[in-house]
């Protein structure tokens, strides 16, 4: 039941490509499940916090060069780094709405050419997301957008592959939402499947490792 101490958050994970939405997405559904009186933080990755953050923040912005192989492995670690706190959060009842996950990392990596598998090797063992939301939006009409920034990644050919091998990961039971739907239309849907979730996780559903 809502309010006791024994229920735990929901672990909510918002993906897509660059400019299609998420970041604005996430803080909304922070300020709706707040609202709400739910207990929730809004995380990202990579958490530039961190030393390998840092790392990560100075390949992404092209002032390091790091090997393809060398990178995947630190974004992977920069959410290893976190998953001890991950875990208490939501053993204690706070919901994590989070701004891209191990998606992103299997994504833009095998992007690159590398086998899923080994992309996905590890992250083996992080935990498994209650719910993933897939803000969908089209390679094109994300570059449109106010135009992408200087780092990394941000260029159409790249981020058409990047789509292309989102499609690869989908599982049933992700929800796909279109974002290009007006701003309000994409909160209410968010909303209505961010509580269902919540409300499940209160009642008991137990937490899960990737990858399965
Ligand atoms: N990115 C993000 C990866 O390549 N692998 C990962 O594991 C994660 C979490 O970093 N273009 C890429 C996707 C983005 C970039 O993300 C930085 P953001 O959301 O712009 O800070």
């Amino acid at each position: 039941t809502s309010g006791s101490s024994k229920s735990r958050g929901a672990l909510i994970v918002l993906e897509g490509l660059d400019r299609s939405g998420k970041t604005s997405q996430s803080s909304s559904l922070l300020k709706y499940l707040e609202r709400l009186g739910h207990s929730a933080e809004l995380w990202r990755f990579p958490d530039r916090s961190s030393n390998v953050g840092q790392m990560i923040s100075s390949y992404l912005s092209n002032k390091s060069q790091l090997d393809d192989h060398t990178i995947h492995l630190l974004f992977s670690a920069n959410r290893w780094e976190r998953r001890s706190l991950m875990e208490t959060k939501l053993k204690t009842g706070t919901t994590l709405i989070v701004d891209r996950y191990s998606y992103s990392g299997v994504a833009f990596s095998s992007a690159k050419g590398f086998g899923v598998e080994w992309c996905k090797a590890p992250e083996i063992g992080l935990l498994a997301p209650d719910l993933v939301l897939y803000l969908d939006i089209q390679p094109e009409q994300a570059a449109g957008r106010g135009g992408y920034g200087s780092e990394r990644y941000e260029q159409l050919e790249f981020q058409r592959k990047v789509a292309q091998c989102y499609q690869d990961l989908y599982d049933a039971s992700w929800k796909i939402i279109d974002a290009c739907q007006p701003m309000e239309d994409i909160e209410k849907q968010l909303q209505n499947i961010v509580l269902d979730c919540v409300t499940t996780c209160q009642k008991g559903k137990p937490l899960s490792n990737l990858w399965s």
